[in-house]
């Protein structure tokens, strides 16, 4: 049991009684802190950079809530935008001209994004691009990546990432054999397994489905030349590309990862922050693969809550505070301080580490690397990261509590936030 100077007396209560009213006493696995140990943290507020736990301790915040909280938790503008939404109603089940607004700000930024329909998580996203690919090829096969996660639908809960690979649940029970049986997985950064891949399955392979920067391996960023060969495998062999945005879209830089390497897909899917908070997914790309999707075509996906005009709204604003100039110096600045000090702490505290950030995002591992894909992330030490996960708790910086994810900064971390970080880096690796 790892000990703890930190008052969480509220949270162990609220936690056990949790415990016994949802599985694992929360609504997602990774949030029970199963791979870092120690008390699972109850929040009770959040603002800008910082989040309260129920016993009053306040954190740094580098989860961001897994991403939406990019321009700083409860943005005032956001929060206002959606004070006047809530006037209108929560949710139609009909059109309403804020998903216009929206689409045309996803399909304005994303290189991809000629049509975009929305849904209400990035699974929800995954889920119906993975039917458009194989509806549009009539192919079922599909290409994923060991360590990538693509939210929690069967086809895809094989060698993931994300919480599947915290709790070491490579493939979950209840998947059916027949299910993921044509779902493919290479190494990331291996465009040479891919091509055997292609080789061994000519004419089968609907599409290759990755996180063009990986996030739910820890921080995995892709070998140059790796997005590009992909570009040129699909199209060699008829196959669709897609990019799953759900993280790094609109934080790798405004057009997401395609626009920041210059690879374009054929589809991609987005999630996180273009909900700026409130549930939201979405998948778009090439109109002629978009409008085979019901009812403009045949092929079926629905959602009662999809485009709900208050997540349009928190994802509206939230864009739109993105476009500000200079946004995306900012992230990388700060969080380019963030990583450069962690490693060189790591260092000087001598501890083998290695990782990196591009703009607001950011991991690094507790082994010597490179890490270039699953395999390697698998060799870091996690018992060590758990301890410093503990660590910089009690000195008030919330880090993703696993190894297997990343870390995300926002337009509210300041210089100051990531001094006090590294400050507090520097004791707990100083004693780890
Ligand atoms: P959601 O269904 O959780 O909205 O999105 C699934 C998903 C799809 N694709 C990528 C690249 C993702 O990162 C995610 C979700 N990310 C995790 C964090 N690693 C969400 C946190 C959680 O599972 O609690």
């Amino acid at each position: 049991m790892v000990t703890t100077t930190l008052n969480t007396a509220k949270s162990e209560e609220i936690f056990a009684a949790a415990q016994k009213l949802m599985p694992g006493g929360v609504n997602s696995p990774v949030r029970a802190f199963k791979s870092v140990g120690g008390q699972p943290i109850v929040f009770d507020r959040v603002k800008g950079a910082y989040i309260w736990d129920v016993d009053g301790n306040q954190y740094i915040d580098y989860v961001g809530t897994w991403g939406p909280a990019i321009c700083g938790h409860a943005h005032p503008d956001v929060l206002q935008a959606l004070k006047e939404a809530l006037e209108k109603g929560t949710s139609f089940g009909a059109p309403c001209y804020l998903e216009n607004v929206l689409a045309e700000m996803v399909i304005d930024a994303v290189p991809s994004v000629e049509m975009v329909r929305f849904v209400n998580s990035g699974t929800e996203a995954c889920m119906a691009v993975l039917r458009l690919i194989r509806a549009f090829t009539g192919r079922d096969k599909i290409i994923k990546f060991e360590g990538c996660y693509h939210g929690h639908a069967d086809m895809f809960l094989v060698k993931a990432g994300s919480g599947v690979a915290t709790l070491g649940l490579p493939d979950s029970p209840g998947v059916p054999k027949s299910t993921t049986a044509n779902t493919l997985t290479a190494p990331y950064n291996d465009l040479e397994a891919v091509k055997a891949l292609f080789a061994e399955n000519p004419d089968q392979i609907a599409g290759v489905i990755l996180e063009p920067v990986v996030g739910n391996a820890g921080f995995i960023a892709p070998d140059v030349g790796f997005l590009e060969g992909l570009r040129v495998l699909t199209q060699e062999n008829g196959a669709l590309l897609v990019f799953d945005e759900v993280m790094t879209g609109f934080r790798i830089a405004y057009g997401g990862a395609q626009e920041k390497f210059g690879v374009t897909p054929d589809l991609t899917t987005m999630g996180k922050v273009i909900g700026g908070g409130l549930p939201v997914g979405a998948y778009g790309g090439r109109r002629d693969i978009m409008q085979m999707v019901a009812p403009a075509g045949p092929m079926y996906q629905a959602g009662t809550l999809s485009g709900n005009p208050l997540a349009m709204t928190a994802g509206i604003k939230t864009l739109e505070l993105l476009q500000r100039p200079g946004t995306y110096e900012q992230l990388d600045r700060i969080t380019k301080k963030l990583s450069d000090g962690l490693l060189q702490i790591a260092q000087e505290t001598g501890h083998a580490a290695c990782g990196g950030q591009i703009s607001g995002m950011f991991g690094f591992f507790f082994t010597e690397g490179p890490v270039h894909n699953y395999e390697d992330a698998k060799k870091s030490d996690t018992a060590k990261f758990g301890r410093f996960h503990r660590g910089m708790l009690e000195h008030g910086v919330y880090l993703a509590p696993s190894q297997f994810e990343a870390g995300f900064t926002s337009l509210a971390h300041t210089d100051e936030d990531i001094d006090r970080t590294l400050a507090a880096a520097r004791e707990v690796m100083s004693n780890l």
